[in-house]
């Protein structure tokens, strides 16, 4: 990539906590940047190819300035940030506050004054440098909840910008959002933008709840009236402001998606078919395979699938030497405590479990605790017989929908959790309560025994869902959301 210590000013500007590329420092002391995964990523690849843009984020190693660079049309804007700010805004305020908090408290959050004021500053320093990129009039997609300030702080800064914001987890209830120290804050900071976009309906009903109780701004549901001279903190009680001095913030729902013909286009090489096939005598010909594909996160309900499994090997419903279950579970948040545990814990579960219940060469659980590449997630969706997606809380999940778009053999069954933003479309898969312990077993065994041609069924349903969402009509409908098309001029 061609290093560049300026950025012509962009109409189109993307900002996100990550650059989509992570610089690495290379054997030989060059700069070396690599793609790292991830859902964001696969969604917005699309929309920003063949398009002159920006990409404003974190490069992913802290205490290094690094300058502007560009591949392609796209330029690269990396924001620095101290190892304290990564400790404190990105593994603190993020990722031990906000996250937790936003996915129904299944870890406690953790408040901390010290994280929340260099939340500020970062998010500061976000936005100063989306302003100096944005042309004249030009859009800003600020995404995600390590960057809710940045709408408001941009607007100030550049009152001309269209600005767009899109949450990718839950927003929870009004009740909980209620714990957050700083919620009219983060409410203020979010209104800023012109569109505020969820996955679900829920999501963007909590938030439009969340403003009703903390800061009484007028509404007409998706339409938040802010007052053109909002400042926090403001008592929800005081008078209504007038219309003529309020602006209008779309408060609404936009599913996320991914690229369907480049999963079709991956899924069905040769190569990726043959590796499905060496996969399966690789594990030894069983009868069925079980696939679990995450981030290692304690939303995704790893433990919860596992100890299902583990009763059905233990009750003799299911044979360690004809069923088998492949986890994958990425590297994550690895600094922050309550993930350190977690990897303790599923650890300890699989080892437990494979103790008790496999053979010699065949365990019950094929756990691997590691990134792959794309080719090779394809040949696992290839290769299995039921994927199962069991999160306790995701704002969509997008393995669910990759499992889907990869199956143009229309086998394969999906269990999936209805707590899941891809449950509201993807009304074909098994519907588990993950905590429903049995519940999730006779998914399981109903998953195992699918007759083909109900299998088929409801995966091609699933399948024509996913094609008609694809990540295009996602970027599509925000994007018209923002810029409203001109109407055709009559004649
Ligand atoms: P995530 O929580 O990261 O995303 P998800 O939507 O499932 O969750 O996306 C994960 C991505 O990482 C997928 O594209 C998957 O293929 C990839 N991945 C997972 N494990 C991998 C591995 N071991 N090796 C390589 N790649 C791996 C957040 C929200 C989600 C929301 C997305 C997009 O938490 O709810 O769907 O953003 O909005």
């Amino acid at each position: 990539m061609a290093g560049s210590t300026r950025t012509p000013p962009v109409d189109f500007v993307v900002v996100s906590n990550r650059l989509p590329v992570d610089a690495k420092p290379g054997a030989d002391g060059e700069q070396q940047w690599v793609t790292s995964p991830g859902g964001l990523v696969a969604a917005l690849q699309p929309v920003m190819a063949g398009r002159e843009a920006a990409w404003v984020g974190w490069p992913g190693l802290a205490d290094t300035p690094l300058e502007t660079f560009s591949l392609d049309r796209t330029h690269y804007v990396p924001v620095s940030m101290s190892e304290r700010e990564v400790a404190e805004h990105y593994e603190g305020m993020s990722n031990a506050t906000i996250w937790p908090l936003y996915h129904d408290v299944i870890v406690a959050p953790q408040f901390h004054r010290d994280w929340w004021e260099t939340y500020r500053v970062v998010n500061q320093r976000f936005a100063e440098a989306a302003a100096a990129v944005a042309s004249e009039g030009g859009f800003v997609w600020v995404q995600d909840y390590q960057l809710q300030l940045v709408p408001q702080m941009l607007r100030v800064l550049r009152p001309d910008l269209r600005i767009g914001y899109f949450h990718h987890i839950p927003f929870p209830s009004s009740e909980l959002f209620g714990q957050l120290p700083w919620r009219q804050e983060i409410l203020h900071g979010l209104l800023g933008a012109d569109v505020v976009g969820f996955q679900r309906a829920v999501d963007a009903s909590n938030m439009r709840q969340a403003v009703r109780r903390n800061v009484g701004y007028s509404m007409k549901k998706p339409i938040v009236r802010v007052p053109l001279d909002a400042r926090v903190p403001r008592d929800p009680d005081s008078p209504p402001v007038t219309a003529s001095k309020t602006r209008e913030v779309r408060v609404d729902v936009f599913p996320i998606s991914l690229d369907q013909a480049a999963i079709v286009e991956l899924a069905t090489t040769d190569s990726v078919r043959a590796r499905a096939t060496a996969i399966r005598e690789e594990l030894g010909q069983p009868g069925t395979v079980f696939l679990g594909v995450d981030r290692l996160d304690y939303t995704k309900g790893i433990s919860h699938r596992l100890k299902a499994f583990g009763e059905l090997l233990a009750e003799g419903t299911l044979e360690a030497s004809d069923a088998v279950f492949v986890q994958l579970a990425s590297p994550s948040r690895e600094r922050v405590e309550s993930y350190r545990q977690l990897r303790d814990d599923i650890e300890l579960q699989v080892g437990r479990i494979n103790g008790e219940f496999g053979h010699l060469g065949r365990p019950a659980i094929v756990y691997l605790h590691q990134n792959i590449s794309r080719d090779e997630m394809m040949a696992l969706y290839l290769a299995c017989d039921v994927m199962v997606v069991t999160p306790l809380r995701d704002g969509m999940n997008l393995v669910a929908k990759e499992f889907v778009s990869a199956r143009t053999d229309n086998k394969g069954v999906l269990v999936l959790s209805e707590f899941t933003g891809a449950a509201d479309e993807l009304d074909q898969a098994l519907m588990v309560n993950p905590h429903d312990i049995d519940g999730m077993k006779e998914a399981f065994v109903q998953a195992a025994n699918m007759s083909p041609d109900e299998a088929s069924t409801r995966m091609a349903a699933l399948r024509a869902t996913v094609e008609e969402h694809d990540v295009r009509r996602w970027a599509t409908s925000f994007l018209d959301a923002v810029t409203p098309p001109r109407p055709k001029p009559r004649r």
